[in-house]
């Protein structure tokens, strides 16, 4: 039995749930922004697992702090205390400038510790009347496939059969401040929650000022504001929260994904003592949220982002990136947009019904992996550690394989 790609696909398809549709390749290693298939050919990682690799695939030092801690204590659960939660709790609170937070362990389980805890905070600290609290969420954002996030969807595919939904949760255009002014001034609205880019709708940058604003019609109405920053996050668009682009300190903060340092699922939300204490012993929790493992590994993870200045590098490496492909002569490439090193370039509708999968199929031929949001964006989105010659490189291929396309 040759175990070379085909084999690993067959096995997959014949064993696991047809839940995704990947590009066929079968990646066995990575480091750096490199990764290797199973016939050893190399790649350039274009998509980061989503933005969670943002630390490159196998950082030392993450790998470093994963294996010493996994030696000596992997999970206790919070029925005892463990020597790393403290010490995990109080450096991410100061690296964030907040007050208190709450571990877990993936993003969508973030964002549904920061809907409880909006909740409870709008009953007993608002005052809104018991079960009438609204959360708002922007139509096309994504946050998870729990049955809360996709009873938020506005997306067919996340919603479709698997009702009955969430209540209390509403949705309005994203980027649409008057909107959001008409919904929270019905009342009873406990929080908003929002991407500062929305990611899946396919990098979607709101209007300057948006959240800025959007924050102050929050605090008019005592409203949360809530930011999803599991994927913008951790340096990804050029800063180390997307929100401080504009100077936006959410009043609820969710993490995830590249807080792990792309080897364990680590997410957590951050809020104000005041808010934060409205959950008490026994209320929220989870076997593995606090494991020493986890806040071992993000640590780590997150020193690497300050230690090698990894939003910096990440807004420059950005700009060249968005320059160099929205100089690409070719009318297939629709609009080029992103912050940092989260971007999309919208295909423009081929004639003979290719879509952007074909585009990603070629560039893997060409060494690049990338994936498609819907059927017309192409997200990219490599590690922040790339460095100029290798955005170029990427580029290179980029526009090899658009002008290849373009008739
Ligand atoms: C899939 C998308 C990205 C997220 C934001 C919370 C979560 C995500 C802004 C939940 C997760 C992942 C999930 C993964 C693919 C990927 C994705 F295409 F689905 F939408 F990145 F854009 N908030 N996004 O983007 O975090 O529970 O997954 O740890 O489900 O297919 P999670």
């Amino acid at each position: 039995m040759i175990k070379n790609s085909a084999y690993y696909i067959q096995l997959e398809n014949k064993f696991n749930a047809h839940n995704y549709h990947p590009l066929p390749v079968v990646i066995e290693r990575g480091q750096g922004i490199y990764v290797w298939d199973v016939e050893g050919k190399q790649y350039y990682d274009c998509l980061s697992a989503y933005s969670a690799v943002n630390q490159g695939h196998c950082h030392p030092k993450i790998i470093e702090a994963l294996t010493e801690q996994a030696k000596k204590l992997t999970l206790t659960s919070r029925a005892f205390h463990n020597n790393l939660l403290g010490e995990y709790a109080e450096f991410v609170c100061d690296f964030f400038g907040y007050e208190k937070l709450l571990p877990m362990n993936t993003g969508v389980e973030g964002g549904e510790t920061a809907i409880k805890i909006c909740r409870k905070w709008a009953y007993e600290i608002k005052g809104i009347p018991a079960n009438e609290a609204k959360i708002v969420f922007a139509k096309n954002n994504f946050w998870g496939r729990t049955i809360a996030a996709v009873s938020s969807s506005t997306d067919p595919n996340s919603y479709t059969n698997f009702g009955p939904f969430t209540p209390g949760f509403e949705t309005i255009p994203y980027n649409d401040l008057n909107a959001l002014e008409e919904i929270l001034s019905k009342g009873n609205v406990a929080g908003f929650m929002v991407e500062p880019i929305q990611g899946e709708a396919g990098v979607v940058v709101p209007d300057e000022g948006y959240l800025s604003k959007a924050y102050q019609i929050c605090k008019k109405y005592n409203v949360l504001f809530i930011a999803d920053e599991v994927q913008t996050g951790i340096a990804r668009t050029g800063k180390l929260l997307a929100s401080d682009y504009e100077n936006v300190k959410p009043d609820i903060l969710i993490l995830g994904k590249a807080l792990g340092g792309g080897v364990f699922p680590v997410s957590a939300v951050l809020t104000h003592q005041a808010i934060m204490d409205v959950i008490k012993p026994g209320e929220h929790g989870s076997t593995f949220g606090g494991n020493p493992l986890a806040c071992a590994v993000a640590m780590a993870a997150l020193k690497v982002v300050k230690d090698e200045n990894l939003a910096d590098n990440a807004f420059k490496m950005g700009e060249i990136f968005r320059n160099r492909l929205s100089a690409i002569a070719s009318p297939l490439i629709e609009t080029v947009r992103g912050k940092g090193l989260l971007n999309a370039a919208v295909i423009k509708p081929f004639g003979d019904g290719k879509t952007a999968y074909h585009i990603c199929l070629e560039l893997k031929e060409n060494g690049l992996l990338a994936k498609q949001t819907h059927d017309h964006i192409i997200r990219f989105a490599p590690p922040l550690v790339i460095n100029e010659q290798e955005v170029n490189k990427c580029c290179d291929i980029i526009e090899q394989t658009i002008l290849r396309n373009s008739d």
